[in-house]
């Protein structure tokens, strides 16, 4: 098979690069090591930016999320039990959008079905080959036999345990991380939100999230111990832990309910640079990944995604590499101001092991000043609702 572009993962990022070609008349295939069924069994992101909808209006997805996505025109900052509100779209007259990722992802893929735009599920043992060359080769295992893809480029979109990154050599790539001493315990449940708006709790026994997929599904987060076992926590014991992190009103406000999702997920910053190998693109969490504090991973791989896609265009309107040239530096330039942003909230929201009663302090004046001051307050919504792309 020959393609213009061979895409490696159907994520968010995979899937809306695809759609954007695709509708361009540009030729691409997916590939992905799962099946459909796998990836929209995933609970992640719940917080879309204005620049991420536009991508996905642009893509001719967007249809369902703007019936049924919910305008978020601020959210809830809580500690020393009182909520402090951030008054979003009065600061940066910007809303953002919360409709979960699964249904961003579920919608990307019936229109790629309607587009009639192939992908491959179930792909094993996917690799890339010669990107260093002008023609580079994707090889991938499927009903016992080995098939070859040919293409012009690659785009790496397999998330951070794809084969993408890992195929470059490590001479040309550096690598900037850092791990933190937590986890979130995640929980999904049938029951109406506590509140209208989000609320990020920092509480004495450490960060919780209210978060929503709709106004009769909740999402809920509590911050737990890195080596946490998601057996080990009862409906009942987190509904009592989410209780006495939030403030009274809060409290009283939860409906308790059977949860239907569960899980733990380690919190991690993680940027790679370059973003570029010859005809190897990365895009998403395939370059860079940021703790979900501050709900930035699905919106950078829908920027990753624009300025890839603007690239791809170019290139194929015009015979013109400019776009794909600049584009590691373009997309670099905003994934570093989110992993800084992302990495304040967490600083900001969690108790830390090592944080000492020092710490604590500077933490507490760090809060007082965010709700007290409408400079610091602007500064963290213009970086929540998304730095412009
Ligand atoms: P994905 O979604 O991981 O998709 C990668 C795809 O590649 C496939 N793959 C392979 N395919 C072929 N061969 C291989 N060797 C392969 N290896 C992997 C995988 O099967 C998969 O289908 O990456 P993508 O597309 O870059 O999307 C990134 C987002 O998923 C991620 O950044 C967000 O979910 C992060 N995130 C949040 N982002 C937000 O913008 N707002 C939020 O509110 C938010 N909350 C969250 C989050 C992530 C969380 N977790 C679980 C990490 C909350 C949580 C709890
Ligand atoms: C979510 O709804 O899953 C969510 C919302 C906001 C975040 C992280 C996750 O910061």
């Amino acid at each position: 098979m020959r393609v213009q572009v061979a895409i490696i993962g159907s994520g968010p990022a995979g899937l809306l690069l695809g759609q954007l070609l695709t509708n361009a008349g540009i030729d691409n295939v997916i590939l992905d090591r799962v099946g459909k069924d796998y990836i929209l069994g995933r609970v992640r992101a719940g917080v879309l930016e204005d620049g991420t909808v536009r991508l996905l209006d642009e893509a001719g997805a967007s249809a369902r999320l703007h019936a049924e996505g919910l305008q978020h025109g601020g959210f809830s900052l809580a500690f020393d039990g009182r909520n402090h509100r951030i008054d979003l779209a009065g600061m940066t007259g910007k809303k953002v959008t919360v409709y979960g990722q699964t249904e961003v992802t579920r919608d990307l893929m019936q229109e790629r079905e309607r587009s009639g735009a192939k992908t491959i599920y179930e792909a094993d043992n996917v690799n890339v080959h010669d990107f260093g060359s002008t023609s580079p080769y994707t090889t991938y295992e499927h009903g016992g036999k080995t098939r070859r893809i040919d293409c012009d480029f690659i785009a790496g979109c397999d998330g951070f345990h794809g084969v993408s990154r890992r195929s470059v050599p490590e001479s040309a790539i550096s690598t900037y991380e850092r791990a933190y001493p937590f986890g979130w315990l995640g929980v999904l449940a049938e029951v109406p939100p506590v509140a209208n708006e989000l609320i990020y709790a920092n509480h004495a026994r450490g960060f919780a999230l209210c978060s929503m997929r709709s106004m009769t599904r909740s999402r809920y987060y509590v911050q737990c111990p890195l080596d946490d076992k998601v057996e080990a926590w009862s409906d009942e014991r987190f509904w009592d832990e989410l209780r006495r992190r939030l403030p009274l009103e809060n409290a009283e406000a939860v409906t308790p309910g059977p949860s239907f999702e569960k899980s733990i997920a380690p919190l991690r910053s993680f940027v790679a640079e370059p973003m570029r190998f010859g005809g190897l693109f990365l895009a998403g969490d395939a370059a860079h990944i940021v703790p979900p504090t501050g709900a930035k991973g699905l919106n950078l791989a829908a920027s990753d995604v624009h300025y890839l896609f603007e690239g791809l265009h170019e290139y194929y309107a015009d015979r013109s590499m400019a776009g794909l040239d600049a584009y590691s530096q373009r997309a670099l330039q905003r994934v570093w101001k989110a992993v800084r942003f992302s990495w304040s909230m967490t600083m900001m929201m969690h108790r830390f092991p090592d944080t000492g009663a020092f710490g604590q302090k500077i933490q507490e004046a760090e809060l007082d000043y965010l709700v007290h001051s409408r400079a610091a307050a602007t500064a963290l919504a213009e970086n929540y609702v998304g730095l412009p792309f």
